[in-house]
C-alpha cells in the first residue's frame, strides 16, 4: 500500500449472511483501492446509520459504501467511484484514447446492462459464467488477482469479527444460516 493522495475512509456493513458475502458493493472500492495500491480506512456501520440525516446529506440513496477522502465532497456509486480512482491514479484505464472510451463503456455496461439481470439469475450466476469459457477464463483472470484476493479476505475477516446482533438484527432469524456459513460463491 502506498498513501492515497489524502486519507480515505470507505463505509461498509458490520456483517451480513453468507450469501451477500463477497457481494456487498464496497468489495468494488476495496478491491479497486488494493488495485491502485491506495491505503484506506473503513468505516463499519449498521442499517441504523444509513437512515440517519447525516448519512443522508453524503448518500442521496443511503447505501454502502461511500468514500470520504479529505478535502473532496463525499463519493457515492461504485461505478463513478471506480472511474475517479482510475483516473486519479492513472491506474487500470488504457493510454489509449479509443480503448479508454470502450473501458469506461464496458464500467457502464456492468453496472447497467448487466448487472441487473444478473441478480435474476441471483445464485445461478455462477453457472451462467461456468457455461461460456470466455466468462468462466475472466473470471478466474479476476480470481488470481492479488488486489482481489486482499480484498475479498479483508471484507470475510471483518464479517467474521461481527454477528446479526452488531446490525441490530435478530440473532435467530440468521443462526441457521450461520451454521453453515462457509466461503462464498465469490471467495
Ligand atoms: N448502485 C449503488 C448500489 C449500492 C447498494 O445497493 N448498496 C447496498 C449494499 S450492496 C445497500 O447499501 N443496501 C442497503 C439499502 O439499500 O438500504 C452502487 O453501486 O454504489
Amino acid at each position: 500500500m502506498t498513501a492515497a493522495p489524502a486519507p480515505i475512509t470507505i463505509t461498509a456493513f458490520k456483517w451480513v449472511p453468507a450469501f451477500a458475502r463477497g457481494q456487498v458493493r464496497d468489495f468494488r472500492l476495496r478491491w479497486m483501492l488494493k488495485e491502485v495500491g491506495w491505503d484506506y480506512q473503513v468505516e463499519l456501520i449498521d442499517g441504523d446509520t444509513l437512515a440517519t440525516d447525516a448519512y443522508r446529506a453524503e448518500h442521496p440513496f443511503g447505501q454502502v459504501p461511500l468514500l470520504r477522502e479529505e478535502g473532496r465532497p463525499a463519493l457515492f456509486e461504485t461505478g463513478g467511484i471506480v472511474l475517479d480512482i482510475a483516473e486519479r491514479s492513472g491506474r487500470l484505464l488504457p493510454e489509449d484514447e479509443d480503448e479508454r472510451a470502450l473501458a469506461k463503456c464496458w464500467t457502464y455496461a456492468a453496472l447497467n446492462s448487466v448487472e441487473p439481470f444478473l441478480f435474476e439469475v441471483a445464485a445461478d450466476h455462477n453457472k451462467l459464467v461456468e457455461a461460456h469459457d470466455n466468462l468462466a477464463a475472466w473470471r478466474d483472470r479476476c480470481f488470481a488477482r492479488p488486489a482481489y484476493k486482499e480484498a475479498i479476505a479483508e471484507q470475510y475477516a471483518e464479517y467474521d469479527r461481527s454477528g446479526p446482533k452488531d446490525m441490530g438484527w435478530d440473532e435467530d432469524e440468521f443462526a441457521q444460516q450461520k451454521e453453515t456459513q462457509g466461503k462464498g460463491e465469490t471467495k
